[in-house]
């Protein structure tokens, strides 16, 4: 496999990078990326189609004196652009902020939101959007919310009622995993570990993705929510765990993905280790109502060398029908990070890494193709340095007719590119900028 790697300065961002989001601002030239600085400025880099970027262009913070948490790029008004949502750090106050899309890269000024309620007490925030199906009535915001100092909750909302909510100027009510009584007092609440979520095909009959994430008894749990009982449990926030025999300590879910081939995805999870885990979910064998006992994870190990894994991310790069995972690690000086690519075998197991390097201090990776190829790309930010690195895919394809399932893949991608994981950043170091460069 090869990467060209392109390091873009945000030299007028004026805040470190909190969070971003890569999808297609302009309805033209594949998907762009908006970047969100900690204080809630934006970037817009607007992809000329070969999966480099123009200039950025900035935006004015829509979240006043508060700091920003996360953003995401979806449909949120009654017209077909594409729209970005803020979740600012006072969300109470503020609710989401909405910067509706003119179609070209270019938003109007921002909407101030309705709140959010219920907010489970004061000093409640929002992290880490995703956009995806979620709830049986189509698109949905899925996001953590923290509520305690120990837990966080997952909630979401539907797109159309989030719509409808900011045309009615009324509060907009959240699914969360808590079940409300009528009075909006919480009588149940189902916590997960530190906010790290991913989706994924749930292993059971559902019409819409479930938030794989770690529950605070160490079970891996599969989340849903229902307004109707469906699974053997109640109406209201569902979640079947699963458990393996020798639980891994400190387990994060980072991405989701059918590496063997039999339908049910795999949960990747980092370790806080040196490796990843790969959790197999089928077969499994019931246990309590909602439980099931699963197989001991998968650890694979990653190079010591290379730094700490921040995140991963499952997809085929190499193009040859089978998923890979892309393991991003970094020495925690600021800059010096690896992509260890290990190429999936199709079985579960995997082939030798490939490293790549990439700019980064720590983080999330995002897949998309930025360049039409139909094989993935990659973004992640540098927090400390101010830029985001694009590392374009450049692996010769492989031969048509000899591999299966590389199109049906890359029409994925631009889709998939707005249902990134959102990971917790860490505090950055202070180290001096690096200058805008391109490298292949
Ligand atoms: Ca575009
Ligand atoms: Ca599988
Ligand atoms: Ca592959
Ligand atoms: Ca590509």
């Amino acid at each position: 496999m090869s990467f060209s790697k392109d390091v873009i300065r945000l030299a007028d961002l004026a805040s470190l990078p909190q969070d971003y989001a890569v999808a297609d601002l302009d309805h033209k030239s594949g998907p762009d990326i908006v970047v969100l600085g900690h204080h809630g400025e934006l970037a817009v880099l607007l992809n000329q189609g070969d999966g480099r970027f123009g200039a950025p262009a900035y935006l004015d913070s829509p979240c006043g004196a508060v700091s920003a948490n996360s953003v995401v790029v979806g449909e949120f008004s009654g017209d077909a652009n594409p729209d970005i949502l803020v979740a600012c750090d006072d969300n109470i106050s503020d609710g989401f902020q909405r910067l509706r899309g003119n179609g070209d890269g270019t938003f109007a000024e921002p909407d101030t939101l309705a709140p959010i309620a219920p907010g489970f007490g004061g000093g409640s925030t929002i992290e880490w959007l995703h956009l995806a199906s979620f709830g049986g009535e189509g698109q949905a915001i899925v996001y953590t919310q923290f509520f305690g100092p120990s837990s966080e909750l997952l909630c979401f909302f539907r797109v159309p009622d989030l719509i409808a909510d900011y045309d009615g100027n009324g509060p907009h009510l959240p699914l969360c995993s808590a079940q409300l009584d009528p009075d909006g007092n919480v009588i149940d609440l189902i916590p997960i570990v530190a906010g790290d979520y991913a989706l994924g095909t749930p292993p059971f009959a559902w019409p819409d993705q479930a938030a794989f994430t770690f529950l605070p008894d160490g079970n891996l749990g599969a989340l849903v929510y229902s307004e109707e009982a469906q699974l053997p449990f109640v109406a209201g926030p569902n979640v079947e765990e699963y458990f393996p025999a020798h639980p891994l300590a400190f387990p994060s879910v980072a991405d989701t993905g059918d590496l063997d081939g039999d339908g049910v995805p795999e949960v990747i999870a980092l370790t806080g280790e040196h490796g990843f885990a790969v959790y197999t979910v089928e077969p499994s064998e019931a246990d309590l109502p909602g439980f099931r006992r699963i197989a001991d994870p998968a650890v694979v190990a990653t190079d010591p060398a290379l730094g700490y894994p921040t995140d991963a991310v499952v997809e085929d790069f190499d193009g040859d029908g089978k998923r890979d995972v892309a393991v991003l690690t970094d020495l925690g000086d600021g800059e010096t990070a690896t992509v260890a690519i290990f190429p999936g075998k199709g079985d579960g197991t995997f082939r030798s890494a490939q490293n790549v390097p990439t700019d980064s201090g720590d983080g999330r990776l995002t897949v998309a193709d930025l360049d039409g190829t139909g094989l993935p790309d990659l973004v992640n930010l540098n927090r400390a340095a101010n830029v985001v690195t694009v590392l374009r895919n450049t692996t010769p394809a492989p031969e048509p007719g000899t591999l299966g399932g590389v199109a049906a893949a890359g029409a994925l991608l631009v889709a998939r590119a707005d249902q990134t994981r959102r990971r917790r950043a860490r505090t950055p170091s202070a180290q001096s900028p690096s200058s805008f460069e391109v490298s292949a």
